[in-house]
């Protein structure tokens, strides 16, 4: 796959690079690394995202360039990342008609084969680590700012390396990316000494709200819009805030409620394997992964909180 993928940029010159709504750290940093890869190949590259990249990953380089529409212009290929479905590309991808064929690069488990070549790797750690074997392959020498967007893509997309996907590749790659002279400590630094002060305040409140289960099995924490208003917090500060529900002993699904507008919930799931979370959350209309998804709920906090607790318990009895 890899040798097509090369040879389809050096048979072309303008590029069109792009990911997922809601960008993470993985689809910002494999981005802009590949973006980084193709300029020093003397190509033409504009990077689309969707929507604005999150506070937490401003400090990466190479972001001037990115743009948050579709230029009107003609483009030979587009690369598309992390998507796991074309959808999520947004429209103005998907129904842009001066792209010329799309490449799909992607380590999710996925049957939605978009691409006029499709590289696909579900034991990739990250889509940054895809992105590092082409440039390696490619004999090009990784510069310090790819370096950077790489390492960022895979510290993030393995929970700094704790997840089950820190496979011997993750560790291989990071150390390849240090050994370009990468400040691990500043990225570290960037991503998570850095919180500003509303997100602790909001995380305080969060944890406030804590509710487990009478067998220990489930625990949730709820965000509502009126600790914004306390906290000067944003929806945006809420990121990882399932992960504390999820890290108590015995807890085997965690959950996270948002209230994203008065009587609207989004609900964040997290599984630690017995059930999947995608199943339950596929019962109110959503989707994600085995371990990770999510869903919108209409209703009063106890309405949303009943309903869902009333459907993980019973899979939890099965
Ligand atoms: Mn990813």
């Amino acid at each position: 796959m890899i040798p097509s993928i090369l040879e389809a940029i050096e048979r072309n010159h303008s590029f069109l690079v792009t990911t997922h709504e809601n960008p993470d750290g993985d689809a910002v940093g494999s981005s802009l690394g590949l973006a980084q890869f193709l300029r020093n190949a003397g190509k033409e590259v504009i990077v689309h995202f969707k929507d604005p990249v999150p506070e937490l990953y401003r400090f990466l380089p190479l972001l001037d360039e990115v743009s948050s529409t579709v230029p009107d212009r003609s483009y030979d290929i587009c690369f598309v990342l992390d998507v796991g479905e074309f959808r999520r590309a947004g429209t103005a991808v998907t129904t842009c008609t001066t792209i010329g064929s799309f490449i799909n690069i992607d380590h999710h488990i996925t049957r939605d084969l978009f691409g006029a070549i499709n590289y696909i790797d579900s034991g990739a750690a990250a889509t940054g680590v895809m992105i590092y074997r082409i440039i390696k392959a490619s004999g090009q020498t990784l510069d310090h700012d790819t370096a950077i967007c790489l390492y960022t893509a895979l510290v993030t997309d393995t929970g700094s390396f704790k997840y089950s996907n820190s496979n011997p590749e993750a560790f291989a790659v990071a150390g390849e990316l240090i050994s370009t002279g990468l400040d691990v400590w500043n990225i570290t630094e960037h991503l998570y000494e850095s919180q500003p002060p509303e997100r602790l305040k909001l995380l305080t409140e969060a944890l406030a709200t804590l509710v487990i289960s009478p067998r220990g099995d489930v625990a949730s924490v709820t965000v509502t819009l009126d600790m914004y208003g306390r906290t000067g917090g944003n929806s945006e500060l809420t990121d990882g805030f399932v992960n504390y529900p999820r890290s108590v002993r015995g807890v085997e699904v965690a959950i996270f409620f948002r209230e994203m507008e008065p009587g609207l919930f989004k609900v964040g799931f997290r599984s630690k394997g017995k059930v999947s979370v995608a199943t339950l959350a596929a019962l109110f209309g959503g989707g994600g992964h085995h371990n990770a998804a999510g869903c919108n709920v209409a209703g009063s906090i106890e309405e949303v909180r009943s309903s869902v607790l009333h459907r993980v318990y019973e899979a939890l009895a099965v």
